[in-house]
């Protein structure tokens, strides 16, 4: 499909100034959403099966594909990690992942550009009911990933976004920021990409409005690997279920110049590649 069937000029010239451009219904409920609901469903079903529980949820519907979840950390939050990791491993979710749409929009997105996945850049988030570990805090893609300057985030929720749930908070048209240097002695019990904390973060983020779109299953949100965001509080009785495709551009001259590179999940700390924007 050509680009300029997938986005319009405004959306385009509004993705340009913000750094960030949510597509409404981008996905097919039927076709894209729903064969990865279901697999995850029968996911936790396996995650259950392992250790021994019993499965009495009933049958799969949408509105709760992750039944028994909720049960499963309650029960032991390690099990949680099994099902995270082997749900990024589902055949309709990597088939999402590669599906051309993503390459077309990143072409209308930056023209000139050559696009790629980036490897182990991919996943489903679960964020857990008033659990802070895993938040992301305020963050641009780019130290976290690596790869190329000028890559893009798409995410897509897989439950409807409430205020509760904790949807992601953008400062809109902090991308003209460029790459911000990051601290990254230990945060807490944070680890990796997770620990990372922006240098005069609060000064920061004071410059921008920030937005929390309240998105539902089937919506885009594209987000520049510069934009500053960070994972809203989870203060609902229900994890937050998103799908994060991360893509990057061949082509762009910091990529080329470091051989496109991958951050943390790649077992690389980025301060090898970019020791001046490490600000300890
Ligand atoms: O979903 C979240 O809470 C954070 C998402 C994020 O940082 C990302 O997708 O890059
Ligand atoms: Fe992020």
């Amino acid at each position: 499909m050509p680009a300029h069937d997938l986005l319009s000029e405004a959306q385009i010239a509004e993705f340009r100034r913000d750094g960030l451009l949510v597509v409404p219904g981008f996905y097919d409920a039927e076709a894209d959403t729903l064969p990865i609901q279901r697999a995850i469903h029968q996911v936790i079903g396996q995650v259950m099966k392992r250790h021994g529980v019993a499965d009495v949820r009933p049958p799969f519907s949408a509105d709760r594909f992750d039944e028994g979840y909720q049960e499963l950390i309650a029960r032991d939050r390690a099990w949680g990690g099994d099902v995270y990791d082997a749900v990024k491993q589902i055949p309709d979710f990597l088939r999402l992942l590669s599906d051309p749409r993503h390459k077309e929009l990143f072409k209308a997105l930056r023209p000139g550009s050559m696009p790629g996945i980036a490897a182990g850049g991919f996943g489903i988030r679960i964020d857990n009911p008033n659990e802070d570990r895993f938040r992301a805090e305020w963050h641009q893609e780019y130290p976290a990933q690596l790869r190329s300057l000028d890559g893009l985030v798409f995410w897509s929720p897989l439950v409807r976004m409430t205020p509760e749930l904790g949807p992601v908070q953008f400062c809109l048209g902090s991308h003209v920021e460029g790459a911000v240097p990051v601290f990254t002695r230990s945060n807490g019990d944070k680890t990796g990409a997770y620990a990372l904390r922006l240098k005069n973060e609060p000064s920061l983020l004071a410059r921008y409005t920030h937005a929390a779109p309240l998105t539902s299953p089937g919506d885009l949100v594209v987000v520049d690997f510069l934009t500053l965001h960070a994972s809203g509080l989870n203060r609902s009785d229900r994890s937050r279920w998103s799908l994060q495709f991360r893509y990057f551009n061949f082509n762009d001259p910091t990529g080329l110049a470091h051989g496109w590179k991958g951050s943390f999940a790649a077992g690389l700390d980025f301060r090898q590649i970019h020791p001046e924007l490490c600000a300890d």
